[in-house]
């Protein structure tokens, strides 16, 4: 079973979101392509979804501002700005994706006191969403996976994948992706590459 995870492609990380990744829009397009394209057998896709006041906002601590460090339960954690909180217009999946055709949403980040960059756990690695036993239910083989941010919730989704879903070739549809930070986005592909990700284009995944 080949399955397409589509990450956090929501309003919010889109050019007028609470938390834009520049050309975050484009990626609709060509992860449309994908969707329709009739190579995948499984269609996922993850969903931010804060509850207002989460401890990763900067405007939950006092004197923080967006985009600073700060900690959330004693650990690193950068201060972002209030997005994708749930049931907002900011944490919808963006309206021109093609959602019919998504067979599971994976919510995430809905525990203030820590974040969730993954799809498939919180970033202390306690708690799991569920996703890595859903995929192994449905004895998925081969993941592509695309979207926002690159640096941040598709890196750590792609490397979650590797270790949670053993057998399962992951592959990072570069495109079909847009980040937060030009440095950031090179080192995440480097860090993905190191442990078994491949990059691809669109072009190789519709090949
Ligand atoms: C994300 C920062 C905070 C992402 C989510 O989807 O990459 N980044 N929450
Ligand atoms: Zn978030």
């Amino acid at each position: 079973m080949k399955a397409l995870l589509l990450i956090d492609i929501q309003n919010g990380f889109c050019p007028g979101g609470n938390l834009p990744v520049p050309e975050g829009d484009q990626v609709v397009q060509v992860a449309n392509k994908l969707i329709d394209s009739g190579k995948y057998d499984l269609i996922v896709a993850s969903q931010d979804w804060h509850p207002a006041g989460h401890g990763s906002f900067a405007s939950a601590h006092s004197g923080k501002k967006p985009f600073e460090m700060g900690t959330l339960s004693g650990k690193p954690q950068m201060m972002w700005p209030d997005h994708c909180v749930q049931n907002t217009e900011d944490a919808r999946l963006h309206p021109g994706l093609h959602i019919d055709a998504v067979d599971f949403i994976q919510q995430k980040g809905q525990n203030p006191a820590v974040d969730s960059y993954s799809a498939f756990r919180d970033n202390d690695q306690a708690a799991l969403t569920g996703l890595a036993a859903y995929l192994r239910g449905k004895s998925v083989t081969e993941l592509d996976l695309c979207g926002l941010a690159t640096d941040y919730c598709v890196k750590f989704s792609a490397i979650d994948a590797v270790e949670m879903l053993p057998g399962v070739t992951v592959r990072f549809i570069e495109d079909a992706s847009r980040g937060i930070d030009p440095a950031g986005v090179k080192a995440a592909i480097e860090e993905m590459r190191v442990r078994g990700v491949a990059a691809i284009d669109s072009r190789d995944a519709l090949a």
